[in-house]
């Protein structure tokens, strides 16, 4: 870590991410409250603010992307989702049967996935539907049984088999997140949209990976954050 002097400029830099975090600081003793300051490179800085917030909160400020964010604290409670804890979890699967030479793929990943994560078999269930036009409506049924911690939605739109694409892709996406929204229950998207098989494929165990193994550890993550954090 290099030393660095502080400007008047970069203090009141600094000062205006502090008070956008902390609203109630008083701004004006900023200065005097920074105990310790260090610098790595150029674009990276630390900054420990004062205790009298009761926390030791560590903000990092990042010039290039112009964001900041709280790395470490004793106080403040950071509430994440676990993937070490999925077994108990009950996960339903909407599955649709379009291009289902990749679905079925998709699928195989998401249960793979669950059973590596101490998902018992037992407590998922698969849903098939003829599209995934069809997904959102059975998405929301489902979340709205109460049965369910999460809900996975798997389906492949190709570009190049249809016209009416955009459209079903959006109604896919849009329709996913409502029936989240409208149940409560996590609806997790593992709709891949293409613009051809090869793509398709490539996203279902092919070279880019398995997109239904991914979105079923994003499932894992928000029904154990929604069960051991936000449960009502
Ligand atoms: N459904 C898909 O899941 N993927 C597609 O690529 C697709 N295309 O291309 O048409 C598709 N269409 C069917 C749609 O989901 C509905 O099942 C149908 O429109 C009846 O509502």
């Amino acid at each position: 870590m290099a030393s660095f002097t502080l400007t008047k400029t970069f203090l009141s830099q600094q000062q205006h991410q502090i008070s956008r975090i902390l609203p109630s600081s008083n701004h004006e003793q900023f200065p005097k409250r920074i105990i310790s300051f260090s610098a790595s490179i150029s674009t990276h800085y630390g900054i420990s603010v004062s205790p009298k917030h009761n926390a030791n909160q560590f903000l990092t400020f990042d010039r290039q992307k112009g964001r900041s964010a709280f790395a470490q604290t004793s106080v403040v409670r950071h509430l994440v989702g676990s993937l070490t804890k999925g077994e108990g979890l009950r996960f339903a699967i909407v599955v649709a049967r379009f291009n289902e030479v990749v679905t079925k793929l998709l699928l195989e990943g998401a249960l793979e996935t669950f059973k590596r994560y101490s998902v018992r078999e037992e407590d998922v269930d698969v849903v098939w539907v003829p599209g995934s036009f069809e997904i959102p409506l059975v998405a929301e049924r489902l979340g709205k049984l109460g049965k369910y911690h999460s809900i996975l939605c798997i389906g492949a739109v190709i570009r190049g088999d249809t016209s009416h694409y955009d459209a079903v892709a959006n109604s896919a996406a849009s329709g996913v997140l409502s029936a989240g929204l409208s149940s409560g229950v996590p609806c997790v998207f593992g709709v891949l949209t293409c613009e051809d098989m090869d793509q398709a494929l490539n996203r279902a165990g092919g070279k880019a990976g398995n997109k239904g193994a991914e979105t079923a550890l994003t499932a894992i993550e928000m029904a154990s954050l929604f069960e051991h954090h936000l449960k009502q």
